[in-house]
């Protein structure tokens, strides 16, 4: 019988998680289906055979650094803090979004950004940008959805105003707060608890077929594109095919080729939080930057977030 993660091993096993998928996803960003299925025959051949060398991270833990620095120091998504945040940490190698790398660098300046983040796409972004970083607020409001929801609003729009950026970075969230709670997954309640909070039927819809999928082949239909609507529900669907496995579910995500930092970022956060740091690869998390804000660092984040939750509690 294996023995369950204790909660702070969820809340490392989240943040490590996401960074993982994201820095092992980074090296197939762009790439075509095709391409993957040509390369590996399965995700475990995939994680057998990694890239050498070390593994860097990209614009999706980065800005859920900035995310969880916020909640250690606020309790709560305070936007001047989240904004910050963002703009002190911001790194223009880690590769950001076309429209959130303008709005990051009028931070950094001290200009409008939030005009800019309202302005520069019709209606704002619906990016999948808002949803890639969302993960601690999951962890922190975990034991209760309605702050979830509206966390996960407030941590969206210093860059994410459209409604389907909004949603999508609040579905993610609302998993992670889920897998972090569960103890054995019910993968029909856990599917539909996420689609009955859902507006958008673009979200409730594809949230309700995931919960029926059994098989890794159909889970490209559920997209592999940068827009929230075509990724946040991918990555779920990964982690509800394979919850047994972090290996599976990010190498799964990676598979599909498209967005694969962000895919694999969320699925790793979401299986992270549910099995622990424990179940992530110890090769893979070894492969990790370490320098700066790597390894250790965000280690040390998850576990001052999981100390503020706790504290948080107690008053
Ligand atoms: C490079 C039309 C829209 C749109 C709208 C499209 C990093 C644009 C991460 C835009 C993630 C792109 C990703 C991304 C995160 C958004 N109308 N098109 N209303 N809203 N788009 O710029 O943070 O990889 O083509 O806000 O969401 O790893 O450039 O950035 O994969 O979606 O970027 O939206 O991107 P942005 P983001
Ligand atoms: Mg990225
Ligand atoms: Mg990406």
């Amino acid at each position: 019988m294996t023995t369950q993660p204790t909660l702070e091993e969820r809340f490392v096993g989240c943040l490590l998680g996401l960074a993982v998928g994201d820095a092992l996803g980074a090296h197939f960003e762009g790439q075509p289906t095709a391409f993957m299925e040509r390369k590996y025959n399965s995700a475990r051949q995939l994680l057998h055979s990694p890239p050498p060398g070390e593994i860097w991270y990209t614009d999706d833990t980065q800005m859920a650094i900035g995310i969880a620095e916020t909640l250690v120091r606020c309790g709560r998504i305070e936007n001047s803090v989240l904004c910050e945040r963002f703009a002190e940490n911001y790194l223009p190698q880690r590769g950001y979004g076309r429209g959130a790398r303008y709005v990051l660098e009028a931070m950094r300046a001290g200009h409008d950004h939030q005009y800019l983040a309202e302005t520069l796409f019709p209606g704002g972004s619906f990016g999948n940008g808002a949803a890639m970083r969302v993960a601690p607020v999951g962890l922190m409001f975990r034991d209760d959805h309605p702050t979830v929801w509206r966390e996960a609003h407030a941590s969206s729009l210093p860059t994410h105003v459209h409604p389907l950026g909004i949603e999508g970075a609040q579905v993610l969230a609302l998993a992670v707060a889920l897998a972090s709670t569960a103890d054995e997954l019910d993968r029909e309640s856990f599917f539909e608890t996420i689609a009955e909070r859902c507006t958008a039927d673009e979200y409730s819809g594809p949230l309700r077929r995931a919960a029926r999928l059994d098989h890794v082949r159909d889970l490209g239909l559920f997209g592999n594109g940068i827009e929230a609507t075509a990724s946040v529900v991918t990555a779920i669907a990964a982690f509800g095919l394979t919850p047994e496995s972090y290996g599976e579910t990010i190498g799964n995500a990676i598979l599909l080729g498209g967005d694969t930092d962000t895919i694999a970022a969320m699925a790793g956060a979401i299986s992270g939080a549910y099995l622990g740091v424990g179940a992530i690869p110890s090769e893979l998390l070894a492969k990790l930057e370490d320098r700066k804000q790597g390894r250790t660092y965000i280690d040390q984040l998850a576990r001052d977030l999981y100390r503020a939750y706790e504290d948080s509690r107690a008053q």
